[in-house]
């Protein structure tokens, strides 16, 4: 700060120096010219002064994305002096009227709702590389988010700074997990054993600044940004890259299973295609299986008792995902002997990418037994991309809600904030409002469905719509002791059925009532 205030002052001068020779020391004007003159020239100068800071603003250090090799590393990386978060408050609940931008309206952690804490309904976690890594960039534009902590390096020293500061957030937004990318704790190596020492040495601190309350909800591995993940990684055409993710696992494994983690992820950041013409996806698919088949005994044999999730998402990076939606991952995990093993973590974003809500996806994670986690976050309704919004919308959250207290919660999973700042959001206290925000709108969400559930009228709607199946006729159609012959038979008996109205209605009308 003192650095950039001197280069200011130093600039303010060199910049006043022909302004004041322009305006003030021109021969043969009058006083009146000059004084009009002296105002034009101090409303200049104020524009340069402008323009001054914000090119050093603009040309400062900007924040080191989590690159594969530590390219910008190198500057000086000292222990951090007093808070990151100086000015923030331990966040608390205010109840609907606070106007505090920096309190919880919905959200009243120890609070009972349907028999259970709102914390154990809800059990949230932050995403590390969201709120630590995310820089803002695009493809068309430089990070914006200069986080005050950040020294522009992707060093050691700076991946353990920022594990203070985001033990500092999760402790001041009062939540007890959060998630992780092995590569985006700690900066990767130029070879696996240095990427691991990395690692080691990172995961050291966070097991200390955890203390006793807060673990990961889950860690998972990065194997879509290195350019050697480029065919994917258990899907890539190259033996090598199998070998290299499935050490990339193995340890991941390890430090989640260290740091008390209670799930892993498997997003398939590049399992998928561009074109089939150069593709065998019948051998890539078994090399999926193969790979998650090796996870599997490896974390019996580490002694991890955590969940192993995986994430569908139907495109973006590749064409053609092979984890596309949450039916299609069931298949895949029943075709191969997977589905005792694996649950789904369902995210908003990607469920509306694969053409679904997230309340059908959550759905058919449900009822095939394999709603595990949900990534809480949203899309755009206009954008067709995965864009990782705070999730806003009431009536999204009632229904994400609604399949949640069907499943009776999700833990040990949770929901993880896989949700980002917009670029043009700056401000570090951005932070604490976007979590604030997200935390509040899934609060809302329970709310809603107590009350939804107390009215009783949205089941019951439900169970006359099929009512006609709680009859002798119905209950041997369920029970598999109807042939064709015997409802042939009924067919004849009974004549043209009475159809009766399916009320989508009043259904809307009285879910609206909720929210
Ligand atoms: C399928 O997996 C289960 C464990 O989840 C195992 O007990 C069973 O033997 C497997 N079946 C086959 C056919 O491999
Ligand atoms: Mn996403």
């Amino acid at each position: 700060m003192c650095v950039l205030f001197c280069m200011y002052l130093l600039l303010f001068c060199i910049v006043c120096m022909p302004v004041k020779h322009a305006f003030f020391w021109k021969d043969g004007v009058s006083l009146h010219e000059i004084k009009r003159m002296k105002s034009g020239a101090f409303f200049l100068l104020l524009l340069c002064l402008n323009l001054v800071c914000f090119g050093v603003i603009a040309t400062g250090p900007p924040t080191c994305p989590a690159d594969h090799i530590t390219e910008c590393s190198g500057s000086d990386s000292g222990e951090w002096e007093g808070e990151f978060f100086p000015g923030i408050p331990k966040i608390k609940y205010e109840g609907p009227s606070s106007k505090n931008p920096l309190a919880f309206k919905w959200y009243n952690a120890n609070e009972e709702i349907l028999g259970k804490k709102m914390k154990d309904w809800l059990r949230f976690s932050v995403a590390f590389w969201h709120t630590f890594r995310g820089t803002g960039a695009d493809p068309f534009g430089a990070p914006t988010k200069l986080w005050p902590w950040e020294d522009g390096t992707n060093s050691l020293a700076m991946a353990k700074r920022r594990m203070r500061a985001n033990f500092e957030f999760i402790n001041k937004l009062g939540v007890d997990r959060w998630c992780f990318h092995d590569r985006d704790i700690a900066p990767d190596g130029k070879t696996l054993e240095e990427a691991n020492a990395n690692l080691d040495e990172v995961v050291e601190l966070a097991k200390e600044l955890q203390g006793s309350k807060i673990r990961p909800l889950w860690g998972t591995a990065q194997l879509f940004l290195h350019p050697r993940y480029m065919h994917g990684a258990a899907t890539s055409s190259e033996v090598g890259v199998y070998a290299y993710a499935a050490s990339q696992v193995k340890k991941a494994m390890e430090v989640t299973h260290y740091l008390g983690g209670e799930n892993f992820v498997f997003w398939g950041g590049r399992e998928g295609y561009q074109t089939l013409l150069n593709t065998d996806m019948e051998r890539e698919l078994n090399h999926l299986a193969r790979f998650l088949e090796a996870a599997v005994a490896y974390k019996k044999k580490i002694g991890f008792n955590g969940i192993l999730l995986i994430e569908p998402k139907p495109q973006e990076p590749t064409k053609h995902q092979y984890d596309w939606d949450a039916a299609t991952t069931a298949g895949f995990l029943r075709k191969y002997n997977l589905s005792g093993e694996f649950k789904l973590n369902i995210e908003c974003n990607h469920a509306t990418l694969s053409g679904h809500s997230c309340h059908h996806e959550l759905e058919t994670a449900r009822i095939n037994g394999l709603l595990g986690n949900i990534d809480a976050n949203t899309g755009d309704p206009q954008i067709g991309w995965d864009t990782d919004q705070f999730l806003t919308d009431i009536g999204e959250a009632t229904m994400v809600m609604l399949s949640v207290v069907r499943n009776g919660g999700l833990a040990p999973g949770g929901f993880n904030f896989d949700a980002k700042l917009r670029r043009e959001s700056t401000d570090v206290e951005d932070l604490f409002i976007a979590h604030i925000t997200g935390m509040d709108t899934l609060a809302r969400g329970l709310r809603n469905v107590a009350k939804l559930i107390e009215d009783g009228s949205l089941a019951e709607l439900v169970r006359k719509r099929y009512e006609s199946f709680d009859t002798e006729i119905g209950a041997q159609i369920e029970a598999g002791k109807a042939d064709f012959e015997f409802l042939e038979t009924k067919a004849m008996e009974w004549g043209e059925p009475k159809v009766p109205s399916a009320k989508q209605e009043l259904a809307e009308m009285v879910f609206q009532s909720a929210l």
